[in-house]
């Protein structure tokens, strides 16, 4: 559907081409980070002479593509980008220099850049070299397309999506049940993802936590541990296709390294390590330091998978932290079409301070299931 809203001097054509760079973006879908997925097409007498997106933060940007495909046919023809062209040195030269040398006599654009050395500059650069600048077509689905790596880029923390099932009654769903098959709400989810976060409670019922899509980019799957009590044959610690990152409070590695003693067997720290898998310890176990650990290694959006028991019944332990802690941005809700009955609580969270208000809700299908996703506000 393409918006009712357009800019002045911005026509349906515009809107359409603009679609067009949000679908080839998408292409790159979980390999850009820390980088935003950012599409473009070159258009000449109504055809489109070239198009490209950005695949990977190192290598070129998508107008830098396009151009390349255009060739000569980018003389006077029109760029279309899901987002302002930058205007900046950094892994790769400005967008702005490749689009005023290829003589290209306009650049419609979706949103302005929000990083800070670009944001406006990049237009502002076009504009003065005598290109005509319409800003802001089809600017929701750009923004929606890059929800993660704008909050990244303004709040200097990763995008939090928090993830749990309910039954149609509200009631605690099995996690063993969640369906990861290709096409699923979920293998798609696990394909956008950077980083996939579970609590060790979670790993009794054996989630794999790995995209079906093909070709799929797989997030750096998290396992947040409170007692390094972990069962090491479960499909996670198999880092064949994607690797598995341990995080342990201090407490759980000095329990872990008395039991280890006092049994005289190998302590779980190291056995592990031994896998291959990383560890890292952290002074508490806190989501916000997790976060920040993810932060740091250019994550722009991370899921928190939310199932199991903690060792006292509680259920998904993960979103009652999460949701305490404040650090979610976005709530996916996958409800099962079964009745539970009264016997089987609901999802577990015991919040402080009252319900919290989700906004911009949405539900779609996938398969029998409804998914509902809302945003917290900030
Ligand atoms: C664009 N087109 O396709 C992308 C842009 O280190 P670099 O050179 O890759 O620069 C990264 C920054 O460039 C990134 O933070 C964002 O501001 C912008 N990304 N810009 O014109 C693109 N990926
Ligand atoms: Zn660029």
């Amino acid at each position: 559907v393409l918006s009712a809203s357009l800019p002045i001097g911005a026509t349906e054509a515009d809107a359409e081409y603009m679609h067009i760079c949000v679908k080839l973006a998408r292409k790159a879908s979980g390999f850009t980070s820390p980088n935003p997925m950012v599409g473009c097409v070159i258009v000449k007498d109504g055809h489109i002479v070239g198009q490209g997106f950005h695949p990977k933060a190192g290598e070129p940007h998508a107008e830098v593509f396009a151009l390349r495909e255009a060739g000569e046919n980018a003389e006077g023809a029109t760029a279309y980008v899901s987002l302002e062209p930058c205007n900046h040195y950094g892994r790769t030269p400005p967008c702005t220099t490749a689009l005023i040398k290829a003589c290209v006599s306009k650049v419609v654009v979706g949103m302005l850049d929000p990083n800070p050395i670009v944001s406006g500059k990049g237009v502002e650069t076009l504009k003065k070299a005598g290109i005509e600048v319409v800003p802001g077509v089809e600017t929701p689905i750009c923004e929606a397309l890059n929800e993660a790596y704008i909050y990244r880029m303004l709040e200097k923390k990763p995008f939090v999506s928090l993830r749990f099932s309910v039954s149609l009654d509200g009631g605690f769903i099995e996690s063993s049940s969640v369906d990861c098959s290709a096409g699923s709400y979920f293998s798609k989810l696990l394909q956008e993802t950077d980083a996939v976060i579970v609590h060790d409670s979670a790993l009794s019922d054996n989630p794999v936590l790995l995209s079906a899509e093909t070709g799929s980019k797989q997030p750096l799957r998290i396992v947040l541990s409170h007692d390094l009590k972990l069962p090491l044959a479960s499909s996670i610690f198999d880092t064949t296709s994607a690797p598995t990152l341990v995080i342990a409070s201090e407490q759980a590695v000095v329990l872990d390294l008395e039991a280890s003693s006092r049994t005289g067997s190998q302590s779980m720290e190291s056995l592990l390590r031994e896998r291959g898998i990383e560890v890292m310890v952290l002074q508490e176990l806190s989501l916000m330091s997790v976060l920040d650990v993810c932060y740091e290694r250019g994550f722009c959006s991370v899921l928190l998978d939310s199932r199991g028991r903690d060792p006292l019944g509680l259920h998904n332990p993960l979103g009652k932290l999460a949701v305490e802690e404040r650090v979610v941005q976005k709530v996916i809700v996958d409800v099962f079409p079964t009745v539970t009955g009264h016997n089987r609580a609901g999802p577990g969270f015991v919040i402080d301070g009252g319900a919290l208000p989700v906004e911009r809700v949405r539900s779609r299908m996938s398969g029998s299931h409804v998914i509902i996703e809302g945003y917290l506000p900030r």
